[in-house]
């Protein structure tokens, strides 16, 4: 019964993230879906590409989160636009949610749309939103055994920000472990190295955000 359920609602999302797809690309918007366990450093990476690229490209951003304004506020404070889905206690966000938040953009000033999906490793992976590419984001603080734990959200990124690579002097964190077990999940994943503290590695994201949102 359980497992029904489960296929009704994925196909109820799926409807909407076909539809949302098809509007993306017919208004030449670029849209990544962030997801990560909470306190990974989404927000920190988005309001620093922000505010590093504001002269290049225009980013809009649709956060997610159980409760609060607080990182939507946070964006806006870099100039961008940002729109706030408060879930009320549900892990992840949905296609359907994505649909309804657009029409509180306004997408003629836009280049980019990023999705920051709700801090969680595992329900976010299940849901499509419509995104072009998915940005799977790991810190380093969480320890380099999350390739093995938590498969399904390395094997359907496109990306990933191995983030906090400032911290690794102070941390068991071994790198070269986390890239191999990720590429052994998907042989496809680009990955960066990046600090949104320091700012080390960002060029290489940026470079790529640049370059794949203008082959829209
Ligand atoms: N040292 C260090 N701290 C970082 C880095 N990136 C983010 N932080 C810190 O990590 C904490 C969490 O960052 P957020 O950007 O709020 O993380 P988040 O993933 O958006 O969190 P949720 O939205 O709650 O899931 C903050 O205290 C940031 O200042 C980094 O590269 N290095
Ligand atoms: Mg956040």
């Amino acid at each position: 019964m359980k497992i029904k359920v489960n296929k009704k609602i994925l196909a109820k999302n799926e409807d909407f993230a076909v539809a949302n797809r098809k509007f993306f690309k017919k208004q030449g918007l670029f849209c990544i879906n962030m997801i990560s366990s909470p306190g990974s450093g989404k927000t920190t990476i988005l309001t620093e590409t922000i505010k590093l690229l504001k002269n290049k490209i225009r980013i809009g951003v649709i956060e997610g989160d159980l409760q609060t304004e607080i990182d939507a506020e946070r964006i806006r404070k870099t100039g961008a636009q940002a729109y706030q889905i408060e879930t009320q206690g549900a892990c992840h966000l949905n296609a359907e949610q994505i649909t309804n938040a657009l029409s509180k953009l306004d997408l003629e000033k836009l280049d980019i749309i990023v999705i920051e999906n709700v801090g969680n490793l595992v329900c976010p992976a299940d849901f499509d939103l419509g995104e072009e590419k998915r940005v799977f984001v790991l810190s380093t603080a969480e320890g380099d055994d999350k390739c093995a734990k938590y498969p399904q959200s390395f094997a359907k990124a496109d990306i990933l920000l191995l983030n906090k690579i400032d911290l690794t002097k102070y941390l068991d964190f071994d790198i070269a472990r986390v890239k191999k077990d990720a590429m052994k999940l998907n042989k496809n994943l680009k990955i960066f190295e990046i600090s949104a503290k320091t700012l080390e590695g960002m060029d290489n994201w940026l470079n790529w955000l640049l370059k794949s949102s203008k082959k829209k």
